[in-house]
């Protein structure tokens, strides 16, 4: 058994920690926030996953799992701190030179170290193993160095933490097989062994492949439109071929990966990455044609209109607001019409008060879906329409189902689906 110290208790970081420490390791949670240290020192947790809370107080609970502002000197020490955009679209890297300056002065020969943050390419090859070597320790010999990027998808991280495969670039073939040793631990789908910036540069393309291909379906979406003819039902068509599989039209791409990993690309090869580009400005426009087939669905409403938005989140059934594409519709929207916001998973922060189911949809003139939370689809649309002025539905995941709200007076809009009624759930 190890000590393991991981730096960063996110969302990667806490699952990752909790799941070392009940399995046996000894660790150390590290982050800057006295907050979320606190919290978890108490058994409690800051973010929302299912099954987490329980797994992190069984953890803490243990005397396995520790929360600490300072990392302590360690076996190993896995880095899943954030790597968001700079203000250039650049990624910021600087959590993670903060998180090696910090275990620098405790590293001692035979030490594994792990990024696991996603990171452009040559990230731990060309910026960690220097800081190290820097110490006097020979990175290779003396201390172990890997990326291994988690892949994993929010609402289902902990299965998926366990159940989906990884891959493990090494700074040498050594390197990588110590990281896989440590993994194996608590992974049970399988390991895939290669040098560190092949790592870096496959986890960056997993989200990429997602990018561009929601961009195609955002194409598709607005080619429909245009048509008058419905995209879902195109697709539902398309993907009974056995090699095609179009993805969805949405109101955009959030969250803290997909909508932000490209960019990485796009900044270290400008010339090189155009297809990836040109993507990233694709489902970046979405949120303002929402706003736009929002407003001409409310010109026949003569007051000021009153919308009330469901689903703050990046997508369905999570809690997690970053990037969200409904941040940028609300800022656009807010201007324009009475707004009220509802989301059963989102509380605050989101720089607009968010209302409760009654209040969202009390005397409103159009509900708007931008997140695909189940909650919603147990809604009965005719106890919704009673409370409302008038009785609009604009679906922009074609989630909830149409024939429904429109037996109960509503008119239904389904980004994608030009004026025709769409019947094909967005799942088939
Ligand atoms: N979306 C669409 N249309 C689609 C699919 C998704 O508009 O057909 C939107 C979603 O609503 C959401 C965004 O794209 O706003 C991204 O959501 P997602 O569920 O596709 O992915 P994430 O960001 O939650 O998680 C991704 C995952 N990557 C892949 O599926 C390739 C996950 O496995 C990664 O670990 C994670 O990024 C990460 O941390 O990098």
């Amino acid at each position: 058994m190890k000590s393991i110290c991981v730096l960063g208790l996110g969302y990667i970081g806490l699952p990752t920690a909790s799941l070392f420490a009940t399995h046996g390791h000894r660790v150390l949670g590290v982050d800057i926030s006295e907050r979320v240290v606190d919290t978890i020192n108490s058994g409690e947790i800051h973010i929302e996953e299912p099954g987490l809370f329980t797994l992190a107080r069984a953890a803490v609970g243990s005397g396995n799992l520790r929360a600490s502002l300072l990392p302590e000197t360690s076996d190993v020490y896995i880095i899943c701190v954030p790597t968001p955009l700079t203000d250039t679209k650049a990624c910021d890297l600087s959590y993670v030179e903060n998180a090696v300056e910090a275990i620098i002065p405790l590293l001692k020969k035979g030490d594994l170290v792990i990024l696991e943050s996603t990171s452009p390419p040559g990230t731990t090859r060309d910026l960690i193993a220097p800081m190290i070597g820097q110490n006097g320790l020979t990175v290779g010999t003396d201390i172990h160095l890997s990326h291994c990027p988690e892949r994993v998808l929010p609402g289902r991280i902990l299965k998926e933490l366990i159940e989906n495969a990884r891959i493990i670039g090494g700074f040498t073939p050594e390197c990588a097989r110590a990281t896989k040793a440590l993994y194996d631990g608590i992974v049970e789908g399988p390991i895939y062994l290669t040098d560190c910036t092949t790592a870096e540069l496959a986890k960056i393309m997993e989200n990429t492949y997602r990018d561009v291909n929601i961009a195609l379906a955002n194409e598709l979406g607005h080619l429909c439109e245009d048509l008058g003819i419905s995209a879902w039902d195109v697709i539902n068509l398309a993907n009974k071929h056995p090699r095609v599989n179009l993805h969805q039209p949405g109101p955009g791409v959030g969250g803290h990966c997909i909508s932000v990993d490209p960019w990485f690309l796009v900044d270290k090869f400008p010339d090189l990455a155009k297809l990836i580009h040109l993507s990233r400005k694709t489902n970046d426009d979405q949120p303002e044609m929402v706003i736009e087939h929002a407003l001409s669905i409310l010109s026949g409403v003569s007051d000021r209109p009153r919308v009330a938005i469901f689903g703050v989140s990046y997508k369905g059934n999570v809690d997690d607001t970053r990037e969200s594409p409904a941040l940028e519709i609300i800022k656009g929207l807010k201007e324009k019409v009475d707004l009220r916001v509802y989301d059963p998973h989102v509380k605050s922060g989101i720089g607009f008060e968010i209302s409760s189911l009654e209040e969202a949809v009390s005397d409103a003139d159009l509900l708007i879906v931008l997140a695909d939370h189940n909650d919603f689809r147990f809604l009965a649309p005719e106890e919704l329409g009673n409370h409302m002025r008038t009785r609009l539905l604009f679906d922009t995941r074609n989630f909830l189902d149409a024939k429904r709200f429109r037996d109960a007076g509503f008119v239904v809009h389904t980004l994608g689906s030009g004026n025709v009624e769409t019947e094909t759930p967005a799942s088939v």
